[in-house]
């Protein structure tokens, strides 16, 4: 959590800490008196780095230690910092068309559009809205889906139920717990409701239409580029993906007859993924070419998982009870979290980058506790702009977990580099830079890379151990694509009204058939609220960021393989060891958010453009393969047709 994730963020992100000192009303007693602008930044900043550590501090006990007292400390803390964010921005109204250098006026810019939780004027709504803010990240924390009853009460948080997507087959077992987890949801509605209000209202107190134009504010262009920017980019992979869904869908028919697509969709509960953003867990169905090699991943930590257990139960040496096994168990998991943390810090250090500080291993959150509700959306934390960095996790032996931590490192090298940024420029170029750093590196987790570390056996060369690897990532980052862009299309929706409360639930499962081509296989209406199961709603993360990661990681990824002197077909190319490539890496991450993104990019990419060419280079082997196997199939989709919303019949109020 840097500033802008603080502010963007808010709740995942951290916070800014107010020091009580900070919160008297703005009486401008403080304020000097002929402050210029560039000293009124230097001011802001200097606050925003002592209040820093607190906000942070009381956000990480909300996530990892959830009950109402942490909640409320939480709250409070926000609320806090929002109000001092609004006594900044009506000081920073004295430099409106004023003379500045550039940087200021860069960092007032960043000022005002930091926050994706525009907070409004009026004191008591603020605090309404960082409670309801609170809240809803708490729902989501500690949603548990329980069955049957007394003795026979079986309940199960989100990790529980993803394990039967991710291992289950059964189609009863899956649509189970796909709808559990739904059920979590049901009770945000109204919050969430009032939740759009009230950001609504703090961005029109602002200057913007609506809490959206603010998030849409964040690219160096204006804002209302940044739409037709992504379908642009879409429309440029949007062939491969309908390409992978195809095949997909045929795999699915012939695992479940009659029952594997929905009029052409791909049934939501089936894909390996509760919110089918990522169909890697459906390996087992969709591998090209079983006899090619394996590159079983989840298998080979698990592996090392229960060989560890295994040695540690034996040197205990002693019959242990439930108990103590439950210790060792735990124990265990923990080393194994560890163990796969350290070999992504593996990565980013033969890359020339600094070993994580010793903090960083003792104050992350590796593994569930076992006794408290906790938020395991995973998330890398800066608590304190000067080396306390952290993860939180939940993590499993398994492959999906593996990569997301090297996401998540990436976030921490990003942080650790622009710490000696003034906090304001303490940022991604973009939110999108920030989330394709550490998946720059999973791209280069080539097969021959795995190998090296031990996690797949000696790799056959050749066609068909190409386009099982090439698949194996597909998986990952095609199919995460148009999931990538209909989130963001339904908030801005929903912040710009035209998509209205009563019709929340139609309009997410509108977007989802087309943009994804999935569907429920039963009728999901309004009395669900299906976008509250996705963490970044409750969270209120914006989501364009990870559309824009999937392009622009498949960009660095390709420049970095040309600053390490690689030559041949960009699917192959490892940059692991290749210290011109981290330098080169390390130099775009030290600039933070103290340029423009477009020049940020120009120095790595030689391009100011975002572009999916390299997507397509990349993917170029499978996409020709997938159109062979999909010959003579009816590939594409129909969206439905939206029913129409019941009427309201209630008697105009007297
Ligand atoms: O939320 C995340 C990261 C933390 S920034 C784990 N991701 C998105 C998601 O899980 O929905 C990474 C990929 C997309
Ligand atoms: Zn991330």
């Amino acid at each position: 959590m840097t500033y802008r994730h603080l502010l963007l963020a808010l709740s995942v992100a951290g916070v800014l800490a107010l020091s009580a000192c900070k919160r008297e009303p703005s009486t401008d007693t403080a304020i000097p008196k002929d402050e210029t602008a560039d000293q009124f930044i230097e001011r802001v900043n200097g606050e925003l780095r002592a209040m820093y550590p607190e906000i942070t501090a009381a956000q990480w006990i909300s996530n990892t230690y959830i009950t109402d007292d942490s909640k409320l400390i939480a709250a409070k803390s926000n609320e806090r910092f929002l109000t001092q964010l609004n006594d900044w921005l009506e000081q920073a109204k004295r430099f409106e068309g004023k003379e500045m250098s550039p940087p200021t006026a860069r960092a007032i810019n960043l000022l005002k559009i930091g926050t994706s939780m525009p907070p409004p004027q009026d004191p008591e709504k603020l605090a309404e809205l960082t409670r309801i803010a609170t809240d809803m990240e708490g729902m989501y924390g500690a949603g548990t889906y329980c069955t049957g009853e007394g003795d026979a009460e079986n309940c199960r948080q989100l990790g529980e139920l993803e394990d039967v997507l991710r291992n289950d087959r059964d189609y009863d077992d899956q649509l189970d717990a796909w709808r559990g987890w739904h059920s979590i949801a049901k009770p945000m509605r109204d919050k969430y409701t009032r939740f759009v209000e009230l950001v609504n209202e703090g961005a029109r107190d602002m200057g913007y239409a609506d809490a959206g134009e603010i998030w849409r504010s964040g690219y160096d262009m204006p804002p209302t580029q940044i739409g037709p920017e992504t379908d642009r980019l879409w429309n440029q992979v949007k062939p491969l993906y309908d390409q992978l869904h195809c095949y997909a869908r045929t795999r699915l028919e012939s695992k479940y007859p009659g029952e594997g697509s929905v009029d052409g969709l791909l049934p939501a509960h089936l894909m390996g993924n509760m919110w089918q953003q990522d169909w890697s867990n459906l390996w087992d169905l969709l591998e090209p070419y079983p006899n090619a090699g394996s590159l079983d991943i989840t298998g080979a930590l698990k592996k090392q998982y229960e060989a560890d257990l295994n040695e540690m139960l034996v040197k205990q040496n002693v019959m242990l009870d439930t108990d103590g096994r439950a210790e060792v168990v735990h124990a265990a998991q923990l080393a194994m979290a560890k163990k796969m943390a350290e070999r992504a810090q593996d990565f980013y250090v033969s890359l020339g980058m600094p070993k994580l500080p010793a903090s960083y291993w003792e104050n992350s959150q590796f593994i569930k506790p076992r006794d408290r509700d906790v938020v395991c959306h995973a998330s890398a934390w800066d608590m304190n702009m000067k080396g306390d960095v952290r993860t939180k996790m939940c993590i499993k032996p398994n492959e999906e977990d593996f990569t997301t931590i090297y996401h998540e490192l990436g976030h921490l090298y990003y942080d650790l580099a622009y710490n000696k940024q003034p906090p304001l420029f303490q940022a991604g170029a973009n939110d999108g830079f920030h989330e394709a750093i550490g998946d720059t590196i999973v791209l280069a987790m080539t097969p021959s890379y795995l190998h090296s570390v031990g996690l797949v056996g000696e790799q056959q060369q050749g066609h068909d151990a190409l386009i099982n690897s090439q698949m194996r990532m597909a998986l990952a980052k095609v199919a995460f694509l148009p999931f990538g862009l209909m989130i963001d299309r339904w908030r801005w929706g929903v912040f710009d009204g035209s998509i209205k409360p009563s019709d929340y639930n139609t309009a997410w499962w509108q977007l989802k058939a087309k943009y994804q081509g999935v569907a429920p296989v039963e009728a999901r209406g309004e009395e669900f609220f299906d976008p509250g199961a996705k963490y970044h709603v409750p969270g209120n993360t914006p989501y364009t960021r990870y559309f824009l990661a999937h392009i622009l990681q498949f960009q660095f990824y390709k420049s970095l393989c040309d600053a390490a002197g690689y030559k041949g077909p960009l699917n192959e190319c490892s940059f692991y060891g290749n210290k011109v490539a981290g330098q080169k890496f390390w130099a775009m991450l030290d600039k933070g958010a103290s340029q423009p993104w477009q020049k940020t990019m120009k120095e790595l990419t030689g391009s100011e453009k975002l572009d999916a060419a390299p997507v397509l280079e990349y993917f170029a082997p499978l996409q020709e393969w997938l159109k062979q196997q999909n010959e003579g199939q009816s590939c594409g989709w129909q969206v439905p047709a939206p029913k129409p919303a019941p009427r309201e019949d209630k008697p105009a109020a007297a």
